[in-house]
């Protein structure tokens, strides 16, 4: 029999997810901080940022935009420059060089965008020209999204391009890997759902087709790169941004299934229940999802230490992200194998701004934060 204290070991244990060696299970979610103000590049603040919390077993970088029109925020990062693969460089060398390992999320938000974040005289790209409900962060603050336009047909190949290419700018920026952003409400996730996806041909209608541009968009991309460096982020039931479905239990068990059939994938994402809220606002069987599927399973949203450790011991899960509390704490993983006090982070400096609420949280001493 276990005792509890190796119970609690899980946490701390190494692991592989695909090509990629962890030294524990605990994983820093993506984090959108709004703080790219020159050409979209990252912050150099970013440098010190991540490596500060380089002793997670693996940092899943922030949503980064594969195209300009792929932005949906003020100054978030993008992976489609040569300065941007070089502002990402210097960063993955100092996460490396912390012992950490690191992989970039890649994002287009589709409709979540305004205007005014987009090349001149271009407007939102989306499955359907329906304008979501939601707002984004602008120069002005927060305002209404604005409407889309339709993809043609046409142009999907080029955007299935533009993720090979931003997964290529990755390697080459020196992550580990990649996470496909397929969640939260953005443009895969609005192809997925009914809510969002309108279309008649044959990325619309039918589960079958719905599911088709994630199927092909991890495809290229783990063509690029290899599956065994491509991962994939999903929220099924998550309201955010706008995002709803009549079915999603068949949608994304079939979702599943078909990124199960590439073969080899690094791991799935699963964020549980509301995106940063209720773990429990619609119901969903997860294990049905999780059983589609027989690579690595990184499960999210609102896990404390005894959530994770059950998850991990109940085979539910072989590693588990956390979000927000990375946000304060960067010696999270020493935090949690002490069981120390963790610090709460301030809301005003989340999104936006320099080192204050970013890079100036301490670690609990020096030596807390292996
Ligand atoms: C918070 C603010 C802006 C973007 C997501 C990339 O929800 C995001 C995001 C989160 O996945």
């Amino acid at each position: 029999m276990a005792d509890s204290a190796s119970d609690v070991s899980v946490l701390f244990s190494p692991t592989r997810l695909g090509d990629i060696a962890l030294a524990n299970r605990v994983v820093m979610a993506p984090l959108t901080r709004d703080r790219a103000i020159e050409g979209r590049v990252p912050t150099p603040l970013a440098i010190d940022y991540y490596a500060q919390r380089a002793s997670a077993g693996l940092i899943i970088a922030e949503a980064t935009q594969i195209t300009p029109l792929g932005q949906g925020y003020l100054d978030t990062p993008g992976i489609y420059s040569e300065a941007q693969v070089a502002g990402w460089k210097a960063v993955t060398d100092a996460v490396h060089a912390a012992g950490g390992k690191i992989v970039l999320q890649l994002w287009h938000v589709g409709r979540i965008s305004h205007v005014s974040l987009l090349p001149e005289g271009e407007v939102p790209v989306a499955p359907s020209a329906r304008r979501a409900k939601a707002q984004t962060f602008t120069a002005e603050g927060m305002v209404d999204v604005s409407e889309p336009r339709a993809l043609e047909l046409d142009e999907i190949p080029a955007l299935i391009a533009d993720y090979r290419t931003a997964a290529r700018n990755a390697i080459a920026a020196g992550f580990d890997g990649v996470e496909v952003h397929a969640a939260n409400g953005y443009l895969i996730d609005q192809f997925l759902r009914d809510g969002s996806n309108h279309r008649t041909d044959a990325y619309g209608g039918s589960i079958e087709h719905r599911t088709r541009l994630l199927d092909e968009v991890v495809n290229a991309v783990a063509e690029e790169i290899g599956a065994g460096r491509t991962g994939v982020r999903l929220s099924p039931v998550t309201p955010a941004n706008d995002a709803h479905d009549s079915a999603p239990q068949p949608l994304f068990e079939r979702a599943v299934a078909r990124l199960e059939a590439i073969g080899g994938l690094a791991f799935i994402h699963v964020i549980e229940g509301a995106t940063g809220g209720p773990r429990d606002n619609i119901a969903f069987d997860y294990a049905a999802l999780k059983a589609k599927f027989s690579g690595p399973w990184i499960v999210n949203n609102g896990y404390d230490k005894a959530m994770a450790v059950a998850a991990l011991t109940a085979g539910k899960a072989d590693a588990v992200a956390f979000g927000r509390p990375f946000i304060a704490n960067p010696d999270l993983v020493a935090r949690l194998r002490q069981d120390a006090p963790l610090a709460s982070f301030n809301q005003a400096t989340l999104y936006g701004g320099g080192a204050e609420g970013y890079t100036d949280y301490p670690a609990l001493t020096a030596e807390a934060v292996n």
